[in-house]
Order: structure tokens, then sequence, then C-alpha cells
């Protein structure tokens, strides 16, 4: 049996977005977090066959538009990932809704701006035009905390670290340059790849973040690397490591939201300040933190974070039962 899903492909500042614009699957669900659910139980096999190889690769990423569950919004998106069904996701986000309005998949209430339900929450776009291109999207993500501060873990291969835990749609492991670490330039891409999933791992076992307001979202699934930059312009640059064998190309905006409250949490960015992060291959996304407010009882911020989006080709691909791999593998 053939299913076949039709998809736009291309990159949110170098990271790929795999926008399947035909063959999503009906879910159950109230809310994006409910379909989240239903999505991962019933229908995971299309996520592991679109971003597995053979049809895809260790940092493949994308998602489905629904129709909202609110019709005071927009639109919904579910987000496929080699990791799972995240959240939230920045880059993607930026792509979907790019490719969405440049191929009329999304139609605005309001033109320039969007209501649009994920399953971390509710989010708000903002976005420029011109001509039949989007040129920017920003997105004003959900409120994001310091989840834990001084975790102590000792990471095989490289030493002692402190690390704090900042969620920004995902939660985050943070770790800044100290002692066993002394900055990006003195690390190479195959050791984030070999260290990252250790720094993880052991955060793992010292503390599990529940989301206050949503159990379903828990746990350390990214680890970031900050530093300074190296482009002109940029505030900071960052490693983000995720799913198994996977860097961020983009800087990430679930983690640039994450960086944004751990350095608010730290009184080194107030609202209103502008934070440019860069990528580990230098592309960059614009932060800006736009209020404080409170999450349950936590202190935490409302973060923004901008960037843009290049689409690359249609691409109709075929998941086969009688192919061997139909669902996807990965090697490890
Ligand atoms: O941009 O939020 C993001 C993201 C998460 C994982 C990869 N990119």
């Amino acid at each position: 049996m053939r299913h076949t899903f039709f998809c736009i492909d291309g990159h949110t500042a170098g990271n790929p977005v795999r926008l399947v614009a035909g063959g999503a699957p009906l879910l159950k669900g109230a809310t994006m977090s409910e379909r989240r659910q239903d999505f991962l139980e019933r229908f995971d096999w299309i996520r592991t066959g679109l971003c597995f190889e053979p049809r895809g690769h260790d940092m493949m990423s994308g998602g489905f538009l629904y129709p909202p569950t609110d019709p005071a919004n927009d639109i919904g998106i579910l987000f496929i990932e080699t990791s799972g069904c995240l959240p939230m996701c920045g880059h993607g986000t930026i792509g979907i809704i790019t490719f969405g309005l440049e191929h009329g998949l999304i139609q605005p209430a309001t033109p320039g701006s969007l209501r649009v339900e994920v399953p971390a929450g509710l989010i708000e776009i903002a976005y420029n035009v011109e001509g039949a291109k989007v040129t920017s999207v920003r997105i004003t993500n959900v409120p994001s905390y310091v989840a834990a501060r001084g975790i102590e873990i000792d990471v095989e291969g490289l030493g002692p670290l402190t690390v704090d835990v900042s969620y920004g749609g995902n939660y985050y492991a943070i770790v800044e340059p100290q002692g066993a670490y002394t900055g990006l330039e003195a690390m190479s891409a195959s050791q984030i790849l070999t260290l990252s999933p250790r720094v993880r791992e052991a955060v793992r076992a010292a503390f599990e973040p529940v989301h206050p307001l949503d159990p379903t979202i828990r746990g350390v699934s990214h680890v970031l690397w900050t530093d300074v930059p190296r482009g002109e312009g940029a505030d900071g640059r960052n490693a983000v490591f995720y799913g198994d064998k996977a860097i961020d190309r983009s800087p990430c905006g679930t983690g640039t939201s994450s960086r944004l409250a751990h350095l608010a949490g730290q009184g080194k960015l107030q609202v209103g300040d502008r934070f440019v992060h860069e990528s580990y291959i230098g592309s960059q996304f614009i932060g800006r933190v736009e209020k404080e407010i409170t999450l349950g009882d936590t202190p935490a911020i409302v973060p923004s974070i901008e960037g843009s989006a290049i689409a690359t080709g249609f691409n109709t691909i075929w998941i086969d039962r009688e192919d061997r791999f139909w669902d996807g593998f990965q090697v490890t």
C-alpha cells in the first residue's frame, strides 16, 4: 500500500524544513497538544518515514498544517523531526509559515499577522512580503523560563561542567564557557556530536523539568553550547544539538528563546533588548525580550525570534509498505 505526501522542501537559515502540504492524517484532540499525542500514538511511522533515511537525514524536520482548534486563530502546526514531535520549533515555524503563505496554503484573516496554535501553546506571527516572497517572519513565542540552575555533571571525554536548564518551547541544557568547555572554537562538529548526548544523559539523570501548564512537555531534549559571536552584528553564537546526530544549522528558534530567558534571568537582558544569535554555520536570528510575565508561579519572559526561509522545491514522497525501509531507519 502506497501513501503519498506532497511536500515543499526548503531551509530556514540553513536548517531543513519539510512542509507536508498533502497527506496529513486526521487527528483527534481539542488542542494541538492533544493532537500531538494522537499523532505520536497512531501515526509516528509518517514522521519516521519522512524524517529518517532513506527519505530524510539526521537533521530533517518539518511539519503539517491543521485547521485551528479555536476559530479565533488562523492555523495549527504539528512539528515532525528526527527526535519526535517537538512541542515547538522556531526554525520550522519560520519555514512552514513562509512556504505556506507563498503557496497559498495559509490565508491570514489579517494580512501581515497570524495567530498560530502549536503543541506548546499559542504563538503570534508578523511577516513581511515582497512580491511573491515572504522576506521575514517574526514569532512571538511561548513563555520561556529558567527551569534549573547549577546542575553539576561529569562528562566523559570533557570533564566537570555546571549547566542550567532553560525552556523556550523545548527544554535545553545550557552550557556556557567554563573550565572544561572553553568555547566553540575549541570543539569540532564531531566533538559536539560525541559530547552532547553525554551532557544530555547526565542532565536527564539529575533533573527532569515538567512544563508548569502542560505535563506532556517534559525532559531535556536539546543541548545548547553558548559562545561569543564570530560574525558581524551578532551578540552571541551557539551550537544546538538535537535528535541523535544533529547540530542545528540555524540559530535555533526555541534555543534562542531559551537563551534569552537564561540571559534575562542573569540580569543581562531587559525587556526591549535585542539579541542577535548566530548559528554554528554563521546564519542569524534576531531575538528580543518582549515582556516579563509569570508562568504558573515561575518568572518568565515572552521572547520573539525573527528570521527568513527559502523554499528549494516540491517533493512528492511515497511511503510504500512493500519497501523494506518504509518507515525509515537511522544509522547510529
Ligand atoms: O528552531 O526551535 C528550533 C529548532 C529545534 C530543533 C531544531 N531547531
